[in-house]
């Protein structure tokens, strides 16, 4: 038997679970698709192994999503909305938020002679959590139609509002300087210093394409820690596939992936979603003549996103919101480049040099972007003027 059959059993699920196979994309957890038989039916969940190599505290990281999915259920019933779709933690049978397997499915799955389940080896036990399967959403992986890519705007500014009044001192940092690119660089001086996995020789452009872009690390950085910009609830993630939409009515359903929901920048989430959309090419794309910046698809971003928050940005916000699109995707791709001089030890990767190729799709961006950023905040100015009030 599937041995997570029996783990998805040790949750409050309804009917017994005949099905579960890996699902989606994501480059940090274990995803599942799970479906149950009841005598209605079948009902699906997803289950994610997480990461506990990246996430250390489990305890603390499930405490707030937790918090942040009640708060959502909360205000969209404050908001008159419907909340069958929202973005549910289903505790275990213990009532629990998260299960620690330590039986026999974890030696089985943990020895990895488990066909087509690559696990996170762990020496304490696995950790799953269990959700909702919402399903009049999809992830969009990668070139969005402009209208849809609007809708994903909404859809993350809406999240932006759910959170609004919500008390930030009650979530744990769960990776701590997670957009602190200033300390981003540091780390990728090291790994290039360390050159543990002897590839540095092989990458000497891209380390020097990198590098010579150092001032932008610091930009944010400073005005957030001197309080010239605000600190707000956010979510750090918000690249496209982390907020499901309804492809016919185009109405964003969810925005799911909450681990990184921590104080910080409004300008990180804008940043990240103008990076990980705004692009005619995947994320890992070989061949970079594919890749490039779309100020169309920048456009219908801008347009959604003002159209809820013009009023609340602040004017050092919108000064900074093209940019902010530079520099998280010169944030990302230093992520990518560490990693990979790093031997591959954080993003899960499917092929060799997988993330020396994310970090070259990124520099692309970068440089694009750098050569129409007057343009880009022209848009910016633009949809700010239509929507103020
Ligand atoms: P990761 O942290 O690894 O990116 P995610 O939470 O983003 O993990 O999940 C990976 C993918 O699984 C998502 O991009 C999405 O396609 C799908 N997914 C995750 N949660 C749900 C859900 N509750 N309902 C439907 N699909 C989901
Ligand atoms: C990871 O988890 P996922 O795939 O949605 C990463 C993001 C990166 C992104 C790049 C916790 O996002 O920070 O921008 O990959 N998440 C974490 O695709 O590190
Ligand atoms: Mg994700």
């Amino acid at each position: 038997m599937n041995p997570l059959l029996s783990v998805v059993s040790q949750f409050k699920i309804e009917g017994k679970p005949f099905f579960a196979e890996p699902y989606g994309h994501g480059h940090i957890n274990r995803t599942y698709l799970v479906k149950c038989q009841t005598e209605k039916g079948e009902i699906k969940y997803i289950l994610q192994q997480i990461n506990h190599n990246v996430f250390k505290n489990v305890k603390n990281l499930m405490e707030n999503i937790v918090a942040v999915t009640n708060q959502i259920v909360k205000k969209m019933t404050d908001f008159g909305e419907d909340t069958t779709e929202a973005l549910k933690v289903i505790k275990t049978k213990e009532g629990k938020a998260f299960l620690q397997d330590k039986g026999e499915s974890y030696k089985l799955l943990n020895s990895g002679n488990y066909p087509g389940f690559n696990c996170i080896k762990g020496d304490d036990g696995h950790f799953y959590r269990l959700y909702n399967f919402i399903k009049s959403g999809i992830s969009i992986e990668t070139k969005a139609t402009a209208k849809q890519f609007r809708s994903s705007a909404l859809g993350f500014a809406k999240f932006q509002k759910y959170l609004d009044g919500f008390d930030a001192s009650v979530l744990h940092e769960s990776i701590p300087n997670f957009h602190n690119t200033v300390i981003r660089f540091k780390n990728f001086e090291k790994a290039i210093c360390e050159d543990v996995a002897n590839r540095a020789k092989d990458v000497k452009d891209d380390i020097e394409k990198y590098k010579s872009r150092k001032k932008y690390a610091n930009r944010v950085v400073d005005l957030l820690e001197s309080g010239k910009i605000p600190t707000r609830v956010t979510h750090n993630d918000t690249k496209l596939n982390n907020v499901l939409i309804n492809l016919e009515t185009l109405d964003p359903i969810a925005v799911i992936d909450l681990d990184t929901v921590m104080p910080g920048s409004l300008l990180y989430d804008f940043g990240d979603s103008i990076r990980s959309g705004a692009t005619t090419g995947a994320e890992d794309e070989k061949d970079l003549s594919k890749v490039n910046f779309s100020i169309e698809l920048f456009e219908a971003y801008v347009d959604g996103f003002m159209s809820q928050l013009a009023n609340r940005l602040t004017d050092k916000e919108i000064e900074l919101l093209a940019f902010s699109a530079i520099l998280m995707t010169y944030e990302c791709g230093l992520r990518f480049l560490t990693d990979h001089l790093q031997n591959d030890i954080y993003f899960r990767v499917h092929r060799e040099n997988h993330n020396i190729d994310r970090a070259r799709t990124q520099m692309k961006l970068v440089e694009d972007m750098e050569k129409v950023l007057p343009t880009m905040n022209e848009i910016v100015y633009k949809y700010k003027k239509l929507y103020s009030k």
